[in-house]
């Protein structure tokens, strides 16, 4: 049994959201707590989902032209079971794992939001027990929007809220609506999200970078020159240590709290991934705003993130995002070398 200080307060997310958050308006409070649902119904299918026999590819091939796995699927209609339940005005889902937007008729052509959201982040990793993660982003839809998608397309810091679940030890849930970042922890005795920090801070400066080095010679020179200050002596600004899980979630979470950045580049060679492989509506938009709100940074190595303005709903982007010395580093490296 846990002990009880009497001196640390107990605060579950409904609570938090309800009383102690700024004034939220009603429909994201909503939204926020159907997403900490799905999360919760998520977080608990993965505890068993190698006795269930539920892990492995589907054998479908998603939008991304990626190997889908059993879970990915599962989990992406968790969120569209959740939301088709109603209670929230989110009238359009946008996954990861649908090609195209999926429109919630009871809220459809009212005010209401799009909700965009990757279901299982590192899924390949579900086979090894490793680190996963949910991310999501909140955007407003113009009234009357019908099965019109333009109004989402917009740059990222038109995102009302954004977060991420990571499902590692413990689950956490953490969100922003743009008055700093909040974490919470899920107490699977009481299936509650209690609060664990409020308005985090992200170092200035870390000690860690979380790259997949192994595409080393297809990036760019400035690419190369920051991974060479990065691992080179410590007295001329190196010194730091690789740390890569494979989810981007786990990655960023670590540079949440320990600082430090990771990244994901374009490719220069002829057939590979020149805007690199994380989608920006769903992925990168999202941990940018949370970035940001914890006093870090978010490129693209060209133009801060959260002001890039994307042209379809699946489009992916090079990202460099942490502390804002190190993303300001890359910047400049990139900007110096190309
Ligand atoms: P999966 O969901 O296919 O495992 O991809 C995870 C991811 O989108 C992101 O979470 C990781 O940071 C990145 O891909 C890892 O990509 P590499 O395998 O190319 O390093």
């Amino acid at each position: 049994m846990a002990t009880a200080s009497a001196e640390a307060p107990v605060i579950a997310l409904d609570r938090y959201l309800r009383a102690t958050a700024p004034k939220m308006e009603p429909g994201l409070i909503v939204t926020l707590e159907q997403v900490g649902l799905a999360v919760k119904r998520i977080a608990s299918e993965l505890t068993v989902a190698a006795l269930r026999g539920e892990l492995g590819s589907s054998g479908a091939i998603n939008v991304q032209g990626e190997e889908v796995e059993k879970l990915d699927t599962w989990s992406n209609n968790v969120f569209i079971d959740v939301f088709a339940g109603g209670g929230a005005p989110v009238s359009t889902l946008i996954s990861e794992e649908l090609e195209d937007p999926r429109y919630l008729k009871a809220h459809h052509g009212r005010e209401s939001y799009a909700l965009l959201f990757d279901p299982l982040d590192g899924s390949s990793n579900t086979d090894v027990n490793g680190s996963l993660g949910t991310i999501f982003a909140v955007r407003r839809r113009k009234p009357g929007h019908g099965e019109d998608i333009a109004d989402v397309l917009g740059p990222g810091s038109e995102q009302i809220a954004a977060g991420y679940a990571l499902y590692g030890p413990a689950t956490m849930l953490v969100w922003t609506t743009g008055t700093g970042v909040n974490a919470f922890v899920l107490d699977h005795e009481i299936g509650e999200f209690v609060l664990w920090r409020e308005k985090i801070r992200m170092p200035q400066r870390g000690k860690t970078y979380a790259v997949n080095q192994a595409n080393l010679s297809k990036w760019s020179p400035g690419v190369r020159a920051l991974l060479d200050r990065l691992t080179g002596p410590k007295d001329r600004g190196g010194g730091y240590s690789l740390r890569y899980c494979g989810a981007f979630v786990g990655d960023f979470h670590r540079c949440l709290l320990n600082g430090g950045i990771f990244l994901y580049p374009g490719e220069m060679t002829s057939g590979g991934k020149s805007k690199g492989k994380l989608r920006l509506m769903y992925e990168v938009a999202p941990m940018s705003m949370i970035a940001e709100q914890a006093g870090g940074a978010a490129s693209t190595g060209r133009q801060r993130v959260l002001d890039f303005v994307p042209t379809s709903i699946h489009e992916r982007v090079p990202v460099y995002i942490g502390s804002v010395e190190e993303v300001a580093l890359a910047d400049q490296l990139k900007t110096e070398g190309g």
